[in-house]
């Protein structure tokens, strides 16, 4: 028995985590357990969920999430892998609920699967999206190839430097993330800190945030979008770095080029 069954609006929720865990394995972003997804699945939960007793005892957040009394999310295991929760959702992954005191959980399906090392960031960050009125619902962390190749340089770490390269490769950069990519110096894994950064970084008004030397944290809807917002970032990334092997640092398109891309699309930045 899986709390999947019989309820195809979740189910739907969980396939899109299962089917962007497969993405991320085929495209080398997520070695052994690297990258972790979460997704506020709230909306989706009826009373029956609500009634589920606890599988767990409950554990401590670390933080105190004022705005999620009552939430339940999907959240992949701690030291999982991205190609096992690929073919098994709920033996990689697990459902929590938030509980009343807003700053511990417990597990309530399907078995007890601890969630990811980056619970903390995850959380914080749900709770900063409900308290702001936004209606994304998923965080994806993943580990990037090229986009974490040029977190290796100070010079792409500044502010909107790797923003401007990536969105002038092709048209689509832009217009698919319209807002860019935010930067978060190299900070703890899992640490508060590096929390915080990412918050005050989507704050800024970024989707996606580049962790430097580690990775990229991103917002959306759902797994499927963070996802792709993810994807056209590191295709741009991908395309600069053919350029440069081809011997050359590729032109962009011009500045007047992109504000018509911003114009016509009506994209806010
Ligand atoms: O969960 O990627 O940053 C594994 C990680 C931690
Ligand atoms: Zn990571």
């Amino acid at each position: 028995m899986s709390i999947l069954d019989g309820r195809p609006a979740l189910a739907a929720e969980i396939e899109k985590v299962a089917e962007v865990a497969g993405y991320l394995w085929e495209k080398g972003w997520a070695e052994r357990n690297g990258g972790n997804i979460t997704v506020n699945i709230t909306a989706q939960v009826d009373d029956a969920i609500r009634a589920l007793p606890a599988i767990t005892e409950s554990r401590p957040i670390g933080f105190h999430l004022p705005h999620l009394e009552g939430c339940y999310f999907y959240c992949k295991g701690t030291n999982r892998r991205m190609r096992d929760l690929a073919r098994q959702p709920m033996q990689n992954g697990s459902v929590i609920r938030i509980l009343p005191d807003c700053e511990s959980y417990v597990i309530i399906a399907d078995a007890d699967v601890p969630p990811t090392s980056e619970l903390p960031s995850h959380l914080a960050m749900h709770d900063y999206l409900l308290a702001k009125g936004s209606p994304y619902r998923a965080c994806v962390h993943t580990h990037p190839i090229e986009l974490v190749a040029l977190s290796h340089n100070k010079e792409w770490l500044k502010k909107d430097v790797a923003t401007k390269v990536l969105w002038s490769m092709i048209p689509e950069t832009k217009a698919f993330c319209p807002r860019g990519l935010g930067i978060v110096p190299y900070m703890l894994p899992g640490s508060k800190e590096l929390a915080e950064a990412t918050i005050k970084a989507v704050d800024d008004n970024y989707d996606v945030v580049l962790w430097e030397k580690h990775g990229v944290f991103a917002v959306d809807m759902d797994a499927m979008a963070a996802f792709d917002q993810i994807d056209v970032l590191n295709k741009s990334a991908l395309i600069y770095i053919a350029a440069k092997n081809l011997g050359f640092t590729p032109d962009g398109m011009t500045d007047a080029q992109m504000q018509e891309i911003s114009r016509v699309f009506k994209l806010p930045k």
